[in-house]
């Protein structure tokens, strides 16, 4: 999960239909998680699907215990050969795990900004495109927003921030590539003081030479924050790719352990079937999950509505 991988710069304003719904973003996930199972509202389950529906929750990565909690309701259910309203019921028992982490994300007004995201996570999962589109949504919002290129291990990383930065007029602070992460962000800090920005964003490396590398790295850049001042407000908002399935909660647990996870942004929701790992990652660890990736667009990426969430995952029509 710490592998190379050659990348381009990415384009925040291309593909994907922007008026798409989250229904129809959330398909794979839907159709691996429940098949056709209940297209018509299926009321009769043989246990031919029964069994059929278990293996396709697990394959979403949906995880075993709330695999069983469904099997366990559609089961004694069934002995009456007929469910009353299955999308209903499988709402009941999904739904409150998935309230119980839908947690936006607020930024405090205070008088020691700026407000410091830091944005961690592996290679690939997507942080430098969410913090394009995270910086978007807070401009929109009326917040002045200013970007800090942490991830100086490649100049791709540095130029892919710049550009993105230039192209919607949000201030990049950067540094040569190979320079000290923590020093970057730190001056970022500086800079966004002296200029009364509100949030700070700050992109890191997803990958070093290797795994303790990386997290020795989490570290250092994680003190910076208390170094500049004590008492800033700040969030570490780790991005997992929603494809990875499992392996999202091993990285979450890492990132977790060594710094502490504020919020969670899951990406990628549109390209997998893999989405059930939002219900594993809300059992196991109960991080806010702040927002989901359904796209490349700045509008894909959305809060986390538990309520929006299922009924999409549940029906294909809003
Ligand atoms: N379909 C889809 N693609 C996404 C989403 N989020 C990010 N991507 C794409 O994923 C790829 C990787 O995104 P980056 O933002 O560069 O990932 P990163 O974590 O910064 O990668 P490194 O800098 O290499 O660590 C890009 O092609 C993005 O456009 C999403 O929600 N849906
Ligand atoms: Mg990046």
């Amino acid at each position: 999960m710490f592998g190379f991988k050659k990348k381009s710069i990415a384009d925040t304003t291309i593909n994907s239909d922007a008026k798409a719904t989250l229904a129809e973003r959330l398909k794979r996930t839907r159709t691996g998680m429940f098949g056709g199972l209940f297209k018509h509202n299926k009321t009769v389950i043989d246990n031919a699907a029964l069994a059929d529906l278990e293996d396709r929750l697990l394959l979403a990565d949906i995880g075993i215990k709330t695999t069983d909690q469904i099997m366990q309701l559609l089961k004694t259910d069934t002995n009456k050969r007929t469910l009353k309203d299955p999308l209903e019921q499988l709402k009941e028992i999904l739904l409150p795990t998935l309230q119980s982490v839908a947690k936006g994300l607020t930024i405090p007004v205070v008088a020691n900004k700026p407000y410091l995201i830091l944005v961690v996570g592996v290679n690939g999962v997507g942080k430098t495109t969410t913090i394009g589109k995270l910086a978007k949504r807070l401009q929109r919002e009326g917040k002045t927003v200013m970007l800090a290129a942490g991830d100086t291990f490649r100049a791709a990383a540095i130029e892919q921030l710049q550009v993105w930065g230039e192209r919607h007029n949000i201030r990049v602070v950067a540094q040569a590539p190979g320079a000290d992460s923590a020093a970057v962000i730190f001056d970022a800090l500086k800079s966004a003081r002296a200029n009364n920005i509100d949030v700070l964003i700050a992109d890191t490396a997803g990958r070093l030479h290797n795994k303790s590398n990386l997290m020795a790295e989490m570290k250092k850049i994680h003190r910076i924050g208390s170094k500049f001042d004590a008492d800033l407000h700040s969030e570490v908002l780790l991005i997992l790719d929603a494809g990875t399935g499992q392996n999202a909660l091993i990285q979450a647990q890492q990132f977790h352990d060594i710094i502490g996870v504020d919020g969670i942004v899951l990406t990628k929701l549109d390209g997998t079937a893999k989405g059930g790992i939002v219900f594993l990652l809300a059992e196991e660890l109960g991080i806010p999950i702040r927002f989901i990736g359904v796209g490349e667009q700045v509008e894909d990426l959305r809060p986390f509505n538990a309520v929006e969430f299922m009924d999409a995952l549940l029906r294909d029509k809003p």
